[in-house]
């Protein structure tokens, strides 16, 4: 294996920021014309560096080594939240590249829809491990405008491929470079993190039916406002978590939809999209459970009907000790003392992939926590550190 060449690495990483460019970061929605200009692009990228690059019917795109084992996969995704950052997934899959074109026996890919831009989540790395459905992509949505998944994907020109499954006994290992988007690494002037676990999210769809009328002609005794009733469920959601949720649990509101949406009526509807994370199925089960009670305890007391649907119920996973080992070693080899072992609080392709082989990750810095935003940054030699890292990893795992 030649050396990593960095340079070319960070070039294909500010090539791909031009796709989509949105401020200083990017907007590629999933199987939006711009995301499908940026797989078509990594095709290239992946052909160039020697690996056999195809798109597969729900939009993974995968390049195979051709060359002989044993292999590693090494990955994560290229389409963006709206509006957002430019490493975000992009980090993974050019740093799987980097590593096939200094000639390691590595298989990339960055799988379709990490960011969830329709129901279900993981939509791309649970195809290829054989755990999505037909009848699901029947089923998903768009969460922002409800287009139907189908649709999509007839309109992005992938209607009737075949979806690609992962080769068993193929891959020693997966490995995914990418940027911590939190605090923690920056805060401790620390470069690299080696994952230890990565949280589930479990998302939520609350609905509250109220009466849409007059603001002015309606008392306030007889409205009934479904914008307020969902902003008392919200915040009697935020009273009660601390008490049963884990020290590093979240929960999130990141969408509240009101129908009609004028000043001088007063909402019928309330459609609110919530979230909350752990790395503990237990804590997720129990925050499930108060979520369920405050609902009905809503529908005792508000003169409005609320409903929940989950939308996402993904699994946290435990990155695999070997596999860290790699990880840790590289790092102090490479950057003595300047790392640490970490949880992710974000959700991660590799977290699907655990279930089908040994999977870790490594985290660089973002400068300010960072992420999720237009403004998302990491400093040129962290990436470089970062990449660098990941290939002298796969060469110990791979027993070069
Ligand atoms: O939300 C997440 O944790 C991931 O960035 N999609
Ligand atoms: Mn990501
Ligand atoms: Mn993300």
């Amino acid at each position: 294996m030649g050396a990593i060449d960095t340079a070319a690495f960070l070039r294909d990483l500010y090539e791909l920021r031009e796709i989509g460019r949105f401020r200083s970061g990017v907007h590629r929605p999933t199987y939006s014309p711009q995301d499908m200009q940026a797989r078509r692009w990594l095709v290239e990228r992946l052909t160039a560096c020697g690996l056999v690059a195809s798109i597969d019917g729900i939009g993974n795109v995968y390049g195979r080594h051709p060359g002989p084992g044993p292999h590693l996969l090494v990955g994560s995704h290229i389409e963006t939240q709206n509006e957002a950052g430019w490493l975000d997934g992009a980090l993974g899959v050019m740093a799987g590249v980097a590593l096939a074109r200094a000639g390691l026996p590595v298989d990339v890919c960055a799988f379709a829809d990490e960011e969830g831009h329709f129901e279900g989540g993981f939509l791309g790395s649970r195809s290829i491990i054989g755990e999505l459905s037909d009848e699901e992509i029947d089923r998903s949505r768009n969460r922002t405008d409800g287009m139907p998944l189908r649709d999509a994907l007839r309109a992005a020109g992938l209607e009737g491929r075949a979806r690609m499954g992962l080769e068993p006994g193929r891959h020693k290992g997966y490995f995914e470079l990418h940027i911590e988007q939190g605090t923690q690494l920056e805060g401790s002037g620390l470069r690299l993190g080696v994952v230890s676990g990565i949280v589930a999210i479990w998302q939520w769809r609350i609905v509250v039916e109220g009466q849409q009328d007059h603001a002015g002609g309606t008392t306030m005794a007889e409205r009934r406002d479904a914008g307020l009733a969902a902003v008392r469920l919200l915040a009697a959601v935020d009273a009660e978590f601390p008490g049963i949720a884990g020290e590093r649990s979240t929960w999130t509101t990141g969408r509240i939809v009101l129908t009609p949406g004028a000043p001088s009526i007063i909402p019928g509807r309330a459609e609110v999209l919530f979230q909350f994370r752990d790395v503990s199925v237990p804590v997720l089960e129990r925050m499930e459970v108060g979520l369920r009670a405050l609902v009905r305890e809503s529908n005792r007391r508000e003169r409005c009907s609320v409903t929940v649907e989950q939308i996402a119920r993904a699994i946290p996973a435990v990155c695999d000790p070997a596999m860290m080992a790699a990880l840790e070693g590289a790092a102090e080899e490479l950057a003595p003392g300047a790392w640490q072992v970490m949880p992710s609080g974000a959700g991660h392709d590799a977290q699907v992939l655990a279930r089908r082989m040994p999977a870790a990750m490594l985290f660089v810095p973002s400068i300010g926590g960072v992420s999720h935003h237009w403004a998302e940054d990491t400093k040129d030699e962290d990436l470089a550190l970062g990449v660098e890292v990941l290939g002298e990893a796969a060469l110990r795992v791979l027993g070069r």
